[in-house]
Parts: C-alpha cells; structure tokens; sequence
C-alpha cells in the first residue's frame, strides 16, 4: 500500500526545517509543506502542533505521530522508512558513531551557527545595538566547529563509514550559510574557507546530492 504524505511545517530560507526536506527527498518520501507565518508560530493553532512554537514539525498520518526538533524528526524518518540503509547504519559502531555526529550538529553546530546570525544579522534591528564582543565569540565557534570538521574529514570522505549518511547531510544548510551570516566580518575575524579544504570538499560534496539541490532550488523559487 502507499505512503500517505507526511506534512512538514516550514518557513523558507531557514536551516532546520530544510534539514528535514532534505531526508524526505533522499528516501524519496511523500511529503506535503505547510507554510508557518513568523507571527503564527508562538500562537494556537501551530502551538497544539508544537508548543516550542519553531519550525520544523511534522504529521505523520502512516504512523499517527506528530514530531518536532529537526534531529528527533531525522532519526525518526530514518529508522521507520530507510529500511535499506541508504543514508544510515544498522551496523555497530556506525549506528552510534552516525547518531554522536548528529548530536553533535544539533547543539554544536546549530545553535552556535544560529546566534552567529543571530547578531551578525539581526541584532542591531532589534536592540538597537552591535556588540563585537558577541560577533567574536560566535564567530570563533563556527571556525572551531568547521576545524573539527575539517580535522577527521582530513582522513575520511564522510563523517561515518563509506558513505554520505543523515549526519553529514545534517550539517548541510547551516554550512551553506556561513558565507552570509559572516560577510560583514574582516580581517582576522573573517570568513575564509580555504583555511578548511576539507570541509570545504566535503560541503561541496553534499551540496551537489539530487536531494539538496531539489532542496535549494525549491527554496529559490520559493523567494
Ligand atoms: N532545535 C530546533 C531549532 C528550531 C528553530 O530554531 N527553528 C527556527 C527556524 S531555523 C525557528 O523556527 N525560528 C523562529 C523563532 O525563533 O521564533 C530544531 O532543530 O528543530
């Protein structure tokens, strides 16, 4: 019997709800989208939906479940419907190693990634005001997680095994915006991403996936 469509709550040119399109066009899922006003997000009804009042969320009519936080999402689209193993391990270490990665994506690289735009971008908008002292903080985080990257990419094509799995695919958008999030920044606080070739590699690597280029160009159309 088919699959019914799973229905994903979005917003465009954010990183996390992207994450999650990017799984269900690897496992070749049907999906439905549901667009999420910023205004509609900490209100009823979304908040029924998910009571963080943040995008991604997601409906699952095939197995009556309701998710939300992008990794849960993952790991639960992953072990219900990539029975083959595509972009995921059933085998031990590579189960556990590709889970620590995605971990590690969700409160190392995210959230750090995400307050970097958050006062590169928009917080002189909101307060008024520039602190440096955040910028070089946040700054230095996104290049001390792309060294750790850069480091055991050095030795391997992907983050687990053999192959691109979830984990790597993980890190994709947020990776794909450091460019902007950091382009006001110079000198030694600059954005250089020749000082990471392997990470570099590797980003251009799942950048040129079928899944992630649906993914972009869905969300380029979409403005
Ligand atoms: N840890 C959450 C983060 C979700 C998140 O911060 N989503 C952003 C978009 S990428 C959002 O909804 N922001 C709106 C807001 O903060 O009000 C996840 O991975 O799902």
């Amino acid at each position: 019997m088919g699959l019914k469509p799973i229905k994903l709550y979005w917003r465009n040119h954010v990183p996390n709800p992207s994450k999650v399109l990017i799984i269900l066009e690897e496992l070749n899922l049907p999906y439905e989208t549901s667009w999420v006003e910023l205004q509609g997000l900490k209100q009823k009804p979304y908040t029924d939906v998910n009571p963080n009042g943040r995008v991604p969320a997601i409906e699952d009519p095939n197995h009556n479940i309701t998710l939300w936080e992008s990794g849960a999402i993952v790991q639960y689209l992953v072990e219900t419907y990539d029975k083959a193993n595509k972009i995921s391990y059933s085998t031990f270490p590579e189960k556990y190693l590709t889970q620590q990665w995605s971990y590690f994506q969700a409160s190392g690289q995210g959230p750090y990634f995400g307050q970097a735009a958050w006062f590169n971008l928009f917080h002189e908008g909101a307060y008024g005001e520039s602190p440096e002292s955040a910028k070089i903080r946040y700054g230095k985080e996104i290049k001390r997680v792309a060294g750790v990257l850069d480091g055991v990419l050095a030795k391997s094509t992907w983050l687990v095994g053999d192959k691109c799995t979830y984990a790597d695919l993980a890190f994709t958008m947020w990776n794909s915006q450091v460019a902007f999030i950091m382009s006001s920044r110079t000198g030694e606080h600059a954005w250089n991403p020749d000082e990471f070739p392997n990470f570099t590699r590797w980003q251009n690597a799942c950048l040129g996936r079928d899944s992630v280029k649906k993914v972009l160009s869905v969300l380029s159309e979409k403005g």
